[in-house]
């Protein structure tokens, strides 16, 4: 079957494009691997579904999404009590139940059932911020480090259904944290420990967190970072935060207060053994903060079972991995990546993840690939601001390093541009990889779209996500919300019907989470994002269509910038937008005005607000440029017309558009003028 089908395609490959030539070299390589899909149903199936491809499976998984992911679910997971109900979804409320009486432990799925069997299979590699140097944690040790800070946690009085704050640098104390609090019931708000005490404490907040885990200080390629510091900052002005736990990373002298407890130590005088707590499906798992367009940063909430098994499943069918394959997701465990591909996508399936805790830079940029050459590693994922950074130092760096154990490449986070896809396919790859560009966000949970090697000509294309993973019924909307069928079209990205992978609600807020995702097109879960769909039925991402940029890969609201800047004494109004930026994908772009008397040196100005967002947010969060405007582009109703300002920032004066509608046009002209002048004195 396979090989006839390799045959076909032979044929057709003279008349077809150079794209297709490309992808059906992918094609012969990695055909063998058709075979792995007979595993995604349960034995008493299998030979039935042998030989059967991608698209019968996808079919079966949106005809009879009950049926298809309840086999999988009780095959996939292990159960403490199996379910009898697989689903009751209601779109229109955001409804998403899964699995909705069965109970499990997630911790119990991530180490307990592989240390029955392989205990000393490596669960983790730790690659170390200092250059040159990684640990290794068997599945026996990381089971044993878990049950010793769940029992510190339950001594603490931590318990199911509690949230804990873990501000962490990439470690294998992180992970444990991840699975202690999985184990005890509890949920975990991870927070990226690039963001500021502002931004932490709000999240503490808002997850009404009593207990937080952090460390001495983090190492980012040989810089420190005073995590402890922040930390202090932070709960300074929380007040419901009862106890913070302090792991160890560098052994810097941090002064430990009241509420301090030594990580280490704390865990050192536990039993080695806990009990997993039976959890419900549809219990919170995790709460992760994310940007959206409006208002603060959203806690999306996630479900344990449904949760898992997409994590599981879309691990190994996304990247074929393999047992004994060795997988890196270089991503931060802050990001929903971290979550789903360093931890629970990798563990549940017992595999070993590489724990990444520096930079693609440090010591130089042949980071990665040295790493990859050290640890042999099989399946590398990474981001595409990473990829365009590393291209520029030219490929000396990559080609010193012995690749030849790399058989997947995947991509996430933004979209990747070809000059980027190719370099990654051709010079890290040699082009005998297959580069999987999956696009999904923090919302879904896993991947959505992926090119996943099969017999159907799904192969990789540059630029594209090309196709939906098992059970994802994506679907383009024009602005009307009217359906667009057939292909060569582009509109609104949204998804038919439920995932057991999508968040369940925003903590706390169900009618935000309505709001947000389910009342744009009414029936869908609206993504934010734009796409195409081309003449073979694969999907491009075009971007966000909405107030959301995206700065190497990290996602933030125009709107939390535009707030940090507000709060300058001398700015009337921001308005925020993102412009093309050659390593970063976007740039962050703001526009000021200021407040009728205001008097304030140029370069203070700019200073203050820098630091003010750095303050509220972050450095990321940073703006590159910052205009002064006399005034802002609005409607007549008073709504920033936020296209124009995209278009000036991105030196694109052509085609403006109608700005008839504007209250005051000659604004437009005037914020050319000053853009003008102010590229003029940057160059
Ligand atoms: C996993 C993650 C989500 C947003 C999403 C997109 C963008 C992510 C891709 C992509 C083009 C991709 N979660 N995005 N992956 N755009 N191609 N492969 O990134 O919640 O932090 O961000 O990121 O705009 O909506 S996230």
């Amino acid at each position: 079957m396979n090989s006839i089908y390799v045959g076909q395609n032979a044929t057709n490959v003279l008349f077809r494009s150079l794209f297709q030539r490309l992808r059906l070299k992918s094609f012969r390589k990695v055909q063998t691997r058709s075979l792995f899909l007979s595993e995604l149903v349960p034995s008493q199936h299998k030979l039935s579904f042998v030989t059967r491809d991608h698209e019968e499976i996808y079919k079966k998984s949106i005809q009879e999404p009950g049926k298809f992911w309840g086999e999988l679910a009780l095959s996939k997971l292990q159960w403490i009590t199996p379910f009898t109900k697989t689903m009751d979804c209601e779109m229109s409320k955001g409804q998403h139940k899964w699995f909705m009486d069965g109970v499990l432990n997630v911790s119990e799925n991530c180490l307990d059932r592989h240390v029955q069997r392989t205990p000393d299979n490596i669960a983790l590699i730790w690659e170390k911020d200092e250059p040159g140097t990684h640990e290794t944690v068997s599945y026996r040790e990381l089971l044993k480090m878990t049950c010793q800070l769940s029992n510190t946690l339950k001594n603490h009085g931590i318990k199911k259904g509690d949230r804990v704050c873990l501000y962490l640098p990439n470690s294998p104390l992180a992970v444990v944290s991840m699975l202690a609090c999985s184990r005890i019931g509890a949920a975990h708000s991870v927070v990226f420990a690039g963001f500021s005490a502002d931004a932490l404490a709000s999240r503490i907040m808002d997850a009404g967190a009593e207990t937080v885990i952090t460390a001495d200080q983090g190492l980012r390629g040989g810089k420190t970072i005073n995590l402890k510091q922040m930390v202090d900052e932070a709960v300074s002005k929380c007040s419901g935060v009862k106890r913070v736990f302090v792991m160890s990373r560098t052994g810097a002298d941090v002064p430990m207060g009241k509420i301090d407890i030594p990580l280490e130590k704390a865990m050192s005088e536990e039993s080695n053994e806990c009990i997993p707590e039976p959890m419900n499906s549809e219990d919170m798992l995790f709460l992760l903060y994310t940007s959206g367009s409006t208002g603060k940063p959203k806690g999306i909430q996630h479900s344990q079972a449904g949760y898992l098994l997409y994590a599981n499943l879309t691990f190994k069918h996304v990247f074929g991995y393999e047992p004994g394959d060795i997988f890196s997701c270089v991503a931060d465990i802050g990001w929903i990546t971290g979550h789903s591909y360093v931890v629970y996508g990798p563990l549940s399936n017992g595999a070993t993840s590489v724990l990444f805790e520096s930079i693609p830079t440090y010591p130089d940029p042949g980071r990665y690939w040295e790493m990859v050459e050290r640890l042999k590693i099989n399946i590398f994922y990474g981001a595409p601001t990473a990829i365009r950074l590393l291209l520029k130092y030219g490929n000396d760096w990559v080609e010193k390093y012995d690749r030849s154990s790399l058989k997947v490449l995947g991509t996430v986070g933004e979209p990747i541009n070809a000059e980027a896809w190719y370099w990654y396919n051709d010079i890290v790859g040699e082009k005998r990889c297959t580069v999987v560009d999956t696009w999904w966000q923090t919302e879904t949970g896993g991947v959505f779209l992926a090119p996943r090697p099969g017999p159907d000509n799904s192969m990789p294309k540059p630029e594209f996500a090309t196709r939906p993973f098992f059970g994802v019924e994506p679907v383009l909307l024009d602005s009307n919300g009217k359906e667009l069928v057939g292909n060569n079209v582009s509109g609104n990205l949204c998804i038919r019907g439920s995932v057991p992978g999508l968040a369940r609600t925003v903590y706390g807020d169900h009618q935000r989470f309505l709001e947000t995702y389910y009342t744009t097109f009414p029936g869908y879960y609206f993504t934010g994002d734009g796409a195409l769909r081309d003449e073979d039925g694969h999907y491009r991402i075009t971007g966000r269509v909405d107030d959301v940029i995206n700065i190497s890969g990290h996602r933030l609201g125009t709107a939390e910038i535009e707030d940090a800047l507000d709060y300058h004494p001398d700015v009337a109004e921001s308005a925020v937008v993102g412009f093309p930026h050659e390593i970063k994908g976007e740039g962050i772009y703001a526009y000021v005005t200021l407040k009728e008397g205001a008097v304030i040196k140029l370069e203070d100005l700019v200073l203050q607000l820098k630091n003010l967002v750095k303050k509220e947010i972050g450095s990321f969060a940073v703006p590159e440029i910052i205009q002064v405007a006399s005034g802002l582009p609005k409607t007549r109703s008073g709504k920033i017309m936020r296209r124009i300002l995209r278009k000036v920032a991105a030196n694109d004066f052509h085609d403006l558009g109608d700005v008839s509608t504007l209250a005051e046009p000659s604004v437009v002209k005037d914020i050319v003028d000053e853009h003008k002048k102010l590229m003029h004195s940057k160059s």
